[in-house]
């Protein structure tokens, strides 16, 4: 397997409205960020994934651009972000943009334009039909409720919105809008970003008779089949990598809601004539039902390790996977997988990440998960901010499906604002992210749970990580090694092997709060590894025995016979 940077490299994502604000209005800014390069660097990540800090109405918190050249004026400067982009560069650190080219914000020029009259210049950049009797062109929803269709008065015609009302579809079939999207991403790479995080772009070429879908609980009609990985997806991409990508030593991960194996390895193909990887859902989805995400189920331990073993080994050789548990779509993990009680909150917190970051694949940090940060309490609708949550609790109240008790506390476990609190820094007022009123509440639990304790202990969450990505670093077995699933039906513990070469890599984690006895594979009986992580400061661990609630180990054997001579103990940086 060819060896390259972004493989070994360690993602964080900033969601900048939430990671620091410097002059206390309350929203996070660029400036913020610089302030918290230093925090990254001891951190030890290689890249920073940025959500969009483009220009921005933000209906959608930034997914709604409308100008790709501009810095939202909230978040500061063009001269801001570049002398971020160089001082995170002076420490090595890379920066990959959010590229959000499935749709602008009805905002954007080209959309202003574009509805003025049929015969604008711009009309054929976004997808207008005509009505059918008098109603929609066809009976698609959109992703945040209601039809995927908004009348237009100017022009007597509909135009197509996978989002919200605010998030007009590009019609990538217009060879204009395809150059431009390039136009821009040549622009921000000759500026010297690193690379680039593609929003939804699963979803940029549509069956362009536009079908009926099926319909679903609200009764709108499913877009998928038609819009996600459509007929010309891969000949978009190849065209994007031909005139951009390929000119530049860049990291690019698509964000593929909707893709199976077969499309990944065209997406991420280790050909490289598309992207480097892709972001699949299918182990975020494991929760989700009739309602979407809406609803309170857990998942399965044996359901997550099938679908997270499927993409370990699929792609194995054929192409690269993301690893992530948490972004600024997704609840916290801790409270959706682990435990985010006093008692196990920073041994499961330690766990999870044992689990992925000894994964094959590029692993992803969201702001916060690298300090155990939870779920929010919410107690009523006003502390919502994000618009997928409100007009959910909207439609599905509203149209019966859920009473408002019961739907509330759905978005409260589920809903994105979760991961969107601001990060909490220390114990002071609102966490140290603002000295202002901060854009939404600040999770109550920062006094116990902040970044400044926990850099100051030697045990904490933030310490974990730190080790979790300098072992990455100093062994390839991790980044390179092939996978191997044991004991995939227990509901306790996810346990698995990775073999590179001559060594061996057991990974053992308790998913509960019970002790679970343990066993190694049979071919390492008797051997004993050299225990390079455990959140339970265990020193050495005997080829069988009990893991504590929530334990999880990673031990390294090297070539057969050749233990004895490994060193056993922890790892220390
Ligand atoms: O998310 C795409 C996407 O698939 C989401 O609709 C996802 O299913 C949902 O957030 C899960 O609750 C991307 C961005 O990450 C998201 O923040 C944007 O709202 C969306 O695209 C539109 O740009
Ligand atoms: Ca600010």
């Amino acid at each position: 397997m060819e060896k390259t940077w972004w493989k070994s490299s360690v993602v964080y994502q900033i969601y900048p409205r939430s990671f620091c604000d410097s002059n206390g209005d309350g929203i996070g800014d660029i400036n913020g960020i610089r302030s918290k390069l230093q925090y990254l660097k001891e951190l030890g990540i290689d890249v920073i994934w940025l959500s969009p800090v483009y220009q921005s109405p933000n209906d959608d918190m930034g997914y709604d651009i409308s100008d790709y050249r501009a810095i939202m004026k909230e978040f500061g400067t063009m001269e801001d972000y570049d002398h971020m982009l160089e001082e995170a560069h002076a420490l090595g650190i890379k920066v990959m943009m959010d590229l959000v080219v499935n749709h602008t914000s009805d905002e954007h020029a080209w959309f202003v334009e574009s509805r003025k009259s049929k015969d604008n210049p711009y009309r054929d950049f976004y997808i207008w039909r005509d009505g059918r009797d008098g109603k929609e062109p066809n009976n698609w929803g959109s992703c945040f409720g209601g039809s995927a269709w908004k009348y237009d008065e100017a022009t007597e015609q509909y135009y197509l919105h996978l989002f919200s009302p605010k998030q007009p579809d590009l019609n990538w079939e217009n060879e204009a809008v395809r150059k431009s999207v390039y136009d821009m991403m040549t622009w921000w790479c000759d500026k010297g970003v690193d690379g680039f995080r593609m929003d939804v772009i699963s979803m940029i070429s549509k069956v362009q008779a536009l079908p009926d879908g099926q319909a679903g609980v609200s009764g709108y009609g499913d877009f998928g089949p038609y819009c996600i990985n459509g007929p010309r997806v891969h000949e978009f991409l190849q065209e994007m990598n031909r005139e951009v990508l390929s000119k530049y030593d860049l990291i690019t991960v698509g964000e593929c809601s909707g893709v199976t194996i077969e499309e990944a390895k065209k997406y991420a193909s280790c050909a490289g004539n598309e992207l480097n990887m892709v972001f699949q859902f299918e182990h975020m989805d494991l929760d989700g039902g009739e309602t979407f995400k809406w609803n309170h189920r857990k998942i399965k331990l044996s359901e997550l390790k099938a679908v997270m073993s499927k993409w370990q080994t699929q792609l194995q050789g054929k192409a690269w996977n993301s690893l992530y548990w948490c972004n600024h779509d997704q609840p916290r993990m801790i409270s959706r997988m682990g435990d985010d009680s006093p008692e196990y909150r920073e041994r499961s917190a330690k766990m999870l990440a044992t689990c992925l970051h000894m994964l094959q694949g590029t692993p992803y940090i969201y702001q916060g998960e690298e300090l155990g940060m939870t779920n929010y309490p919410f107690t009523s609708l006003d502390e919502f901010r994000d618009i997928e949550s409100i007009n959910a609790y909207h439609e599905l109240t509203e149209g019966g499906i859920f009473s408002p008790e019961e739907m509330f506390g759905y978005i409260s476990y589920k809903g994105r604002d979760n991961a969107r609190t601001p990060m909490q820094w220390d114990d002071g007022g609102q966490a140290g992210f603002t000295t202002g009123t901060p854009w939404i509440a600040v999770n109550p639990n920062y006094k116990e749970i902040n970044a400044k304790e926990q850099m100051g202990r030697a045990d904490s969450v933030f310490h974990y990580y730190r080790k979790l990505i300098a072992l990455r670093r100093q062994y390839d077995i991790i980044v390179y090694g092939d996978y191997e699933l044991l004991c995939p039906d227990s509901e306790e513990l996810y346990s698995y092997l990775r073999a590179y070469g001559e060594q061996k890599l057991l990974v053992l984690c308790n998913f509960t709060s019970a002790e679970i006895p343990y066993e190694f594979p049979r071919l390492l009986q008797n051997r004993k590894g050299e225990l390079l992580i455990s959140n339970y400061n265990r020193q050495q661990a005997a080829s069988s025995g009990v893991l504590a609630p929530y334990e999880a180990m990673a031990l390294l054997f090297g070539s057969a016979g050749s233990d004895d001579t490994a060193e056993t103990g922890l790892y220390h940086s």
